[in-house]
Order: structure tokens, then sequence, then C-alpha cells
């Protein structure tokens, strides 16, 4: 399988907050370092690198004041003269409060974000652009008639709202390999996002679109982050109404039900016509996560990777989530193995 990558993700080293204590954050270096290992070792995959950012195309997803933020955040940071090793929202615009774009470094923080669990510090934007252009890159090479790409991002992007950073996201990803798609003559694309987590920032950004059909299986948000999206009946608004589906599923589940679920996404999403598949493969369902409660074992992620490669659609595979980091190097590969033995078979 085509792989993209870069070595660039090494430079955001994340922190979060864990009660009142500042940790480094479980979304690390070392999980796209296994990741990359255990690809190299499996010897059937041919990695190549990112092309150049893609502004324009990226702006069709983000809103590009959002995007000049993340971009200028560290070195406003610094020249402002912060001590901080990373920069973090302390005050958000919750309820009752106004939606004003702030012009202080200090403000757009909270403007700009909807969860302390993740910071800007030296080389996370260089990171985050990136890990998009790998999704860019991925989607290209499947406009240009390759039937699977792998786009190893890290950080992740599932999470990152229009304009709004969290769950270690920042760019949505799998919406830039999605859009890209778009532009590059899909009529209708499908994402579907089997991340542990609700994928808030791609329902967000294709609401109210019927272009982009939105599935997505994650832990019920009334026990899990991120708590205020992500729940059963979330449909789509205007022209989007119809086009988004969520399936929670409760804390626990095993790899019986979560596969019945994934036949009712699939199903779904096929329901219309889509041409084209992203897929948010997020590997946090895995028995052993740190923070996550789906049960899922090695084996049952090859099954995965079969499964999608029968949908038998140009397929670009998104990494999101996953934080048993030693196994997850595995994990990948067993998605990706079970879809190369599906697709050749
Ligand atoms: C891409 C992705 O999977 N993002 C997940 C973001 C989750 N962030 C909030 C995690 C809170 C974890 N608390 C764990 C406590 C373990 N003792
Ligand atoms: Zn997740």
């Amino acid at each position: 399988m085509i792989v993209v990558r870069s070595e660039t993700h090494r430079r955001h080293h994340s922190l979060e907050l864990d009660g009142a204590t500042i940790v480094p954050s479980w979304e690390a270096p070392d999980r796209a370092e296994h990741v990359d290992r255990a690809l190299d070792e499996q010897g059937t995959h041919k990695t190549i690198g990112p092309d150049a950012f893609d502004a324009e195309l990226v702006d069709e997803v983000h809103d590009p004041e959002y995007v000049r933020f993340l971009a200028g955040a560290w070195s406003r940071w610094q020249a402002e003269g912060h001590t901080a090793v990373g920069a973090m929202a302390f005050g958000w615009p919750a309820r009752r409060f106004r939606d004003l774009r702030p012009a202080t470094l200090e403000a757009q923080l909270g403007y700009y974000s909807f969860a302390a669990d993740c910071s800007i510090s030296e080389g996370t934007w260089e990171a985050v652009r990136d890990s998009a252009a790998i999704a860019d890159t991925a989607a290209r090479q499947v406009l240009g008639g390759t039937s699977v790409v792998f786009a190893r991002c890290r950080p992740p992007g599932h999470h990152a709202m229009k304009d709004q950073f969290g769950g270690y996201c920042y760019l949505n990803n799998a919406a830039i390999a999605a859009q890209r798609l778009r532009s590059g003559g899909h009529a209708e694309v499908a994402v579907l996002d089997v991340d542990y987590h609700h994928g808030n920032g791609t329902q967000d950004i294709f609401y109210e679109r019927d272009d982009v059909r939105f599935c997505s299986i994650h832990a019920d948000p009334s026990e899990e982050f991120p708590y205020f999206l992500g729940h059963a009946d979330e449909h789509g608004a205007g022209r989007g109404t119809g086009h988004n589906r969520n399936l929670p599923l409760p804390r626990g589940t095993e790899a019986e039900t979560w596969f019945d679920t994934l036949e009712q996404a699939i199903g779904w999403l096929d329901d219309s016509s889509p041409t084209a598949l992203v897929v948010s493969l997020g590997l946090d369902t895995f028995v052993d996560d740190p923070i996550s409660h789906f049960r899922l074992q090695q084996p049952d992620f090859i099954r995965l990777g079969r499964r999608l490669a029968a949908i038998g659609l140009p397929t670009v595979l998104v990494m999101e989530g996953g934080y048993a980091t030693e196994e997850l190097g595995r994990n990948v590969g067993a998605v990706l193995s079970g879809f190369e033995t599906a697709r050749r078979g």
C-alpha cells in the first residue's frame, strides 16, 4: 500500500490537563514511530512524503482566520514573553458569553479551541501543516488512480472544527482529504469515522453540506469526550439534512456489536452514491487502549481492513487516535494487511 508520512510530527510534543495537573499528552511522537516501524517491517508498502501544503484547499474546510491563528500562535506567544512551554486556553466563550472575535492571543486561544487537552508549542504548526499535507497528498494519489492510500497523519484531525482545535487535533486531515476528492471530481464523498471518539470536527465542517456524507461509530458522548456533540439525533442541517449519521455505543462494547454497527454505517453510506471514501481510522477502539473503553482485539483490525476494502470505493485511510502506543503499529498494520488481501483477492 502507498503510505504517506513525514518526520515533521516529531516537533510536536503536546501537553494536556489531567485533572489540575499538566502532563505530556497521550498523543505523543512515539505513536507515529511505532507505526512507521511496524509498516517498514511488513515490507509491503511504498512510502512517500507529502506534497506542499495547499492553503487554498484548507481554507475551503477551515476558517482562514483560524488557520492564520494556528500558523502564528507560537511566535506571537514567544514575542509576548511568555515562559510557559506551551500555549493553552484558560477561558472560553461558554454559554451566555458573547461570540466576539478577540484581538489578543490569550483570548484567541479560548475563542479558537473547545478543550484543554492539547497545547500549541514550538513545532506544533509545522507538524500540523505536514499532517494536513499528508492527508491531501493521499487524496491526490487516489485521484491519480491508486485504489487505496494510507495517510499516516500526526497530529490527528477529526476533532478539529471549522475554527476550533481540541481533542489533540488542529486541522481536520480527513476533511481536507474529502475536500480534495471533491475538487478532483468526485461528486459525492463518504467519510466513515471509526475512532473511539466522535468525529465532531468532521461533522461540524460538513453538517450543512450534501456532497460529503458523514457517519461516525463512537463511544456515547453522554459518557465520553467530546461530550457535547455526537449524539444519535444529529442528522445534518439545511442542504445537509439527512447526510450526517451518528452511531453511539456504550463503553465496554465488544467486537460483535461493533461490527454489527459497522454494517449499519456502511449500509447508510451506501444509501446514496458516493464514489470515494475517506476513513477516519482511529485505533483507540483497541481493548488495551489506556484512555478508551471498547474491546476490539488485533484480529478484529484485520477484519476491519477486509470490510473496508469490500466497500469497493477508492479509499483514503487517515490515521486518527490510538494510545496503546506499543501495539499501535501492529494494529495499523493489521488494518492495512486486511485491506490489501481483500482487494487483491
Ligand atoms: C484523536 C483522539 O482520539 N482524540 C482524543 C482526545 C481525548 N482527549 C480527552 C482525553 C481525556 C482522557 N482522560 C484520561 C484519564 C485516564 N486516566
Ligand atoms: Zn479517539
